[in-house]
């Protein structure tokens, strides 16, 4: 059976790290593919480097044509600019939907049966126009934020009470931002709901209030910190959880980003609910019950991303 090939749209940080994760699992052969010369190539070469010591052998190869990618099984992509000081939101999305409809010309006519996973920010309105330019079938396309967010929820769960992060399990639902809805009903140590947890004196509702506002501002968090750019070792990892799911057939049951049609109440959006993700790509959405402050929570953030699509309409008349 011919290896797997695993393309990752962008090079940069998140791009990387991705390089190496999937290298270390020998997800497929790799090809990282970017805009800017040299870094692509300089970042699979120390990579393939890497295989001696690490022991894996696949292929890695950097680029900056699109020819590359032919055929690619699955297509994560990170590629665009971060948001630098003097930025005005609207001037971000306006250069990152350029690059979703270059990349996603680039996969329609090189890579048409990929499973593709977007990245880039602002995530729910950049997987919505990247599916719209590469004209794939919805359950093909889907955004990673949910399993980062849910991540961070669950780290800064187990932190607090004091168990392994392994027993901690966490939802996170809604758009990838501010508005994100970290659902505590869902939320368990080892299948005890948090809300339980509260009432057994494990932790406080104004500590756990304030585990869900760090979880919201997580990503603002890492960025204050770094100083000159944002998370990628825990975004990258998230994403290679739903290559996975895909690339080996596991069903899981992940918050993605994904195209909704009537589920909770939304049409013709892309945004975070929990999916099973197996070899069909998105092969059901999962509608679970929320409390009537989760559903006005997830509203909220249904109207800042429906906000997100209209100023890409704006901006792109075509979409
Ligand atoms: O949860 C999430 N979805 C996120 C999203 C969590 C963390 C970061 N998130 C976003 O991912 C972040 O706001 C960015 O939009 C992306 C990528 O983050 P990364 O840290 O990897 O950014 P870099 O290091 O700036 O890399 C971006 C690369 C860089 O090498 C550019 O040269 C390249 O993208 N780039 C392009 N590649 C291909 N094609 C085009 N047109 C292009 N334009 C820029």
């Amino acid at each position: 059976m011919a290896r797997k090939k695993i393309a990752l749209i962008g090079a940069g940080n998140i791009g990387g790290t991705l390089a190496h994760l999937a290298a270390q699992k020998a997800l497929g052969d790799i090809v990282l593919f970017d805009v800017v010369d040299g870094v692509p190539q300089g970042k699979a070469l120390d990579l393939a480097q890497c295989g001696p010591v690490e022991g894996f052998d696949v292929n890695l190869k950097g680029s900056n044509d699109y020819a590359d990618i032919a055929g690619a099984d699955v297509i994560i992509v990170t590629a665009g600019v971060a948001r630098k000081p003097g930025m005005s939101r609207d001037d971000l999305l306006g250069i990152n939907l350029k690059v979703m409809k270059a990349v996603g010309e680039g996969i329609k006519t090189q890579a048409p049966g990929a499973f593709v996973i977007c990245i880039t920010n602002p995530l729910d309105a950049m997987v919505w126009a990247l599916r719209e330019f590469s004209g794939l079938p919805h359950h093909m396309v889907c955004g990673m934020a949910g399993v980062l967010d849910s991540a961070r929820f669950r780290h800064f769960l187990a932190d607090e009470f004091k168990v392994s992060v392994k027993d901690v399990n966490a939802f996170v639902l809604g758009g990838h931002g501010d508005t994100m809805v970290p659902v505590i009903e869902y939320s368990t140590v080892a299948g005890i709901p948090v809300p339980d947890l509260i009432k057994m004196g494990w932790s406080t509702q104004e500590r756990i209030d304030a585990i869900v506002q760090r979880t919201r501002s997580g990503g603002g968090e890492i960025v204050a910190l770094l100083k000159t750019g944002s998370a990628y070792y825990a975004p990258a990892t998230s994403a290679i959880e739903m290559a996975e799911a895909y690339l080996y057939d596991q069903k899981r049951l992940l918050p993605c980003a994904v195209n909704l049609t009537g589920q909770y109440g939304v049409s013709d959006l892309y945004v975070g609910v929990p999916v099973i993700l197996g070899a069909g790509g998105v092969e059901r959405v999962v509608e679970i019950e929320l409390s009537p402050s989760a559903k006005a929570n997830f509203q909220v953030s249904v109207d800042a991303v429906k906000e997100l699509l209209a100023a890409c309409k704006g901006i792109d008349p075509s979409l």
